[in-house]
């Protein structure tokens, strides 16, 4: 198992829109393992294949309190949603930033799971709020999108005196 580098914003690779997984081999199988691994010892409650310049359509997820009911999400795709709820987010490839975003109170997720076999999941609360974020992902969207343009500039330029600083 290893941990694996996780993209800064605003990288350019973050914006890169992942590609359905074909086959689910052992190399599917290790990346999942990884990418569980950097998740948990981030920590983080999602992480997504893209945020490891890896870009396929691989989510891993565990919002339990107890850290232990890890999904894995092969080309998961919202099939339901309803509802609306505000949840303050932030993300491992812009660490430092929190910031409240709205999106839906509820989601059916479609995907596949590391058998290759079709599954649905019923989200609410934090779990859906975390679905939705890791998803965004795959279709190359920061959480930071969904703020107001001049927070994306105080964001940027934050990050940017923060990168000269650590240089
Ligand atoms: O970077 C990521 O995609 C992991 C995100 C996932 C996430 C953020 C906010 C809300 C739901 C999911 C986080 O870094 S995990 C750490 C975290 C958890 C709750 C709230 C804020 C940050
Ligand atoms: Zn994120």
């Amino acid at each position: 198992m290893s941990l694996l580098p996780i993209l800064r914003f605003p990288d350019p690779r973050l914006k890169k829109i992942a590609a359905r997984v074909g086959s689910i081999d052992d190399g599917i199988r290790r990346l999942a393992r990884d990418m569980a691994e950097t998740m948990y010892e981030a920590p983080g409650i999602g992480l997504a294949a893209t945020q490891v310049d890896v870009h396929l359509r691989l989510i891993v997820v565990d919002a339990s309190e107890t850290r232990d009911q890890l999904l894995t999400l092969i080309n998961p795709e919202v099939v339901e949603q309803d509802g609306q709820q505000v949840h303050e987010e932030g993300c491992l490839s812009v660490p430092g930033v929190y910031d409240k975003v709205e999106r839906a109170a509820r989601v059916v997720v479609r995907y596949l799971d590391l058998d290759g076999g079709e599954r649905t999941v019923e989200a609410e609360g934090l779990l859906a709020v975390c679905l939705q974020h890791e998803i965004d992902h795959l279709q190359g969207k920061v959480f930071v999108e969904h703020l107001s343009q001049l927070k994306q500039l105080r964001i940027r330029n934050k990050l940017a005196k923060q990168a000269r600083i650590t240089a």
